[in-house]
Parts: C-alpha cells; sequence; structure tokens
C-alpha cells in the first residue's frame, strides 16, 4: 500500500456570519496528515449466463468498481476455461464469447494507478441455444391478409415489397397455391453486409418437393437456388413448421459456382412456378450483426 505524506491547503473557504460577508478568503492551515491510497473497491458482479450460439456479448465492469481517490484503473481478465467461454477486456467493458457448453470461472484483476488491486470472479455458464441478432429477421407475426398489404412497414430494413399470389396465414407467409404461373414474394432491403457471417435460416411447412421452392437473393446481383441446393435434409408433406440452418451461406454459393456478393445483400424471397404448389415460410433470417 502507497502511502502519501500531504499537507493540505484548504484555500478561499468563505465564512458566511449571520448577515454579513467576508471578502477576503480565510486560508486554513491543517497539520500534515496521513493519506492512503485505497485499493479499488468491487462490489459482486452477477454472474452470465450465453446461449452456445450467440454473438459476443459485453458487461461494463465500471458500475461494480469504485475507487476512493477516482485513480484512473486497469483491468485484467482470465477465463478459467477458454474451451467454454474466451473473456477478453477493453477498458472497462468485458466482453465474452461462448465456445461451448459448460461453465467457467473468469477472474478479474482491477489496479489503480498507484498499484493497488483487488479481484474479483464472474461465475459464467454456457447452455444450449441460440441468441443471435441477425441483420435480416423477418417473421410475418401480422395479421392476415394480402402478403404486400400486410407486410408494408413491418420490418425495418425491408425497403420495397413485391408479391404475388401470397398471403399472411396465421403468422407466416404462404406462398401459393400455383396455378403454373409466378407466385412469391420478394423483399428488398437495404444493402446488408453479410459477408462475415453469412448464416441463413427460416422454417417452412407444406414442401412437398424441395426442387419446385424456389429462393430469390439479390446479393450483388440476382439469382435464385432451389430449397433443395441448400444441401439439408428437408421434412417433405409435413404441415409443421420445420428449421432450415444454412451455417455457411457463402459455402453453399460456391459448391454452386453462383458468383454472390454477400457484402452487398439487397434482396430475399422465395416462389414457385409449380402447378398446384403451395408453401409456407416463417422466421426468415439473414446473416449475423457483429
Ligand atoms: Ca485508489
Ligand atoms: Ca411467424
Amino acid at each position: 500500500m502507497k502511502k502519501i505524506i500531504g499537507k493540505i491547503t484548504l484555500m478561499g473557504l468563505i465564512l458566511i456570519l449571520g448577515f454579513s460577508s467576508c471578502e477576503n478568503p480565510i486560508e486554513v492551515e491543517f497539520p500534515e496528515v496521513l493519506i492512503i491510497n485505497q485499493a479499488p473497491q468491487v462490489t459482486p458482479i452477477s454472474s452470465k449466463t450465453l446461449k452456445e450460439i450467440s454473438g459476443p456479448k459485453t458487461f461494463d465492469l465500471s458500475t461494480n468498481v469504485n475507487d476512493q481517490e477516482n485513480d484512473a484503473l486497469s483491468f485484467v481478465v482470465n477465463s478459467s476455461d477458454p474451451g467454454v467461454v474466451e473473456a477478453s477486456i477493453n477498458g472497462s467493458i468485458l466482453t465474452l464469447r461462448s465456445v461451448s457448453i459448460g461453465t467457467a470461472v473468469i477472474s478479474v484483476d482491477v489496479t489503480d494507478s498507484n498499484g493497488n488491486a483487488v479481484s474479483t470472479t464472474i461465475g459464467v455458464s454456457v447452455e444450449e441455444g441460440v441468441d443471435l441478432v441477425y441483420a435480416l429477421e423477418i417473421n410475418f407475426d401480422v395479421p392476415d391478409g394480402g402478403f404486400t398489404e400486410q407486410m408494408q412497414g413491418a420490418v425495418e430494413e425491408v425497403n420495397d415489397i413485391y408479391s404475388e399470389g401470397s398471403f399472411i396465414s396465421s403468422g407466416s407467409a404462404l406462398i401459393g397455391p400455383s396455378s403454373g404461373d409466378w407466385v412469391g414474394i420478394e423483399l428488398f432491403t437495404q444493402e446488408l453486409d453479410i459477408s462475415n457471417q453469412p448464416r441463413f435460416e427460416f422454417s417452412y411447412a407444406n414442401v412437398n418437393d424441395a426442387t419446385n421452392v424456389n429462393i430469390f437473393f439479390g446479393a450483388g446481383e440476382e439469382f435464385s437456388i432451389t430449397m433443395a441446393d441448400l444441401g439439408e435434409d428437408v421434412v417433405l408433406g409435413n404441415p409443421g413448421f420445420n428449421t432450415i440452418v444454412v451455417e455457411d451461406l457463402q459455402a453453399v454459393f460456391d459448391d454452386l459456382d453462383i458468383e454472390a456478393d454477400l457484402s452487398a445483400v439487397f434482396a430475399i424471397g422465395f416462389n414457385t412456378e409449380a402447378s398446384g404448389n403451395s408453401f409456407n415460410v416463417d422466421d426468415v433470417r439473414l446473416g449475423i450483426k457483429e
């Protein structure tokens, strides 16, 4: 513990007595006093729970730390198991990245500018599940009706909607049935950069033939692939919703020799031209915000 001998001179102490004021500051000199710079104090930091599939989560530790002298503080963090959760710190902002299901303890060392240190710990558990914020997320949870009319203005990122023979039905998009002509939906968005984490996810119901469901993308240019092209097992003929998760959309396009620019995504859609075909789509998610 560093000791500081200080002489405190209090200038400008003005005493006001009754109605009279003293125009000259009174200088009060205290005897020499011993001031010991105190270590920072921490209040317990609540334990954190992260989902296994999650973007990084940040927590500001400054709210839990106090230094009596308001000294500048430096933080060092360490994860007891980086295979479960990785920890890093920038200033007082702790960043946790889940890696796998399990528990770990984050040690936090806080040191003030006088070298006084205090330590605390944060319990972290990583549990099964997904907690991601997507660049585009559409759940179609609007009242039943014509697709364009009901979805207009419903998604912040969507600028323009084109649809034929498509409807909102019980919080999902119902496409078709087709009479042999194009029926579908196309949602044109503000430009989205999903090149870093091009995850694509959606739920579907009543798909009878995955080659008859076309997925439209605007990504640099406009093109379509079929649901079968996603390389996922598709549950056919099921009126209940199943979910497809494509962890790396770029890899799918590469396999199909499609030159997609995922840094310039501007549209997503679903359609069919197969006579009599109809299907439902719900919870469309594209990319992940950092
Ligand atoms: Ca201090
Ligand atoms: Ca929905």
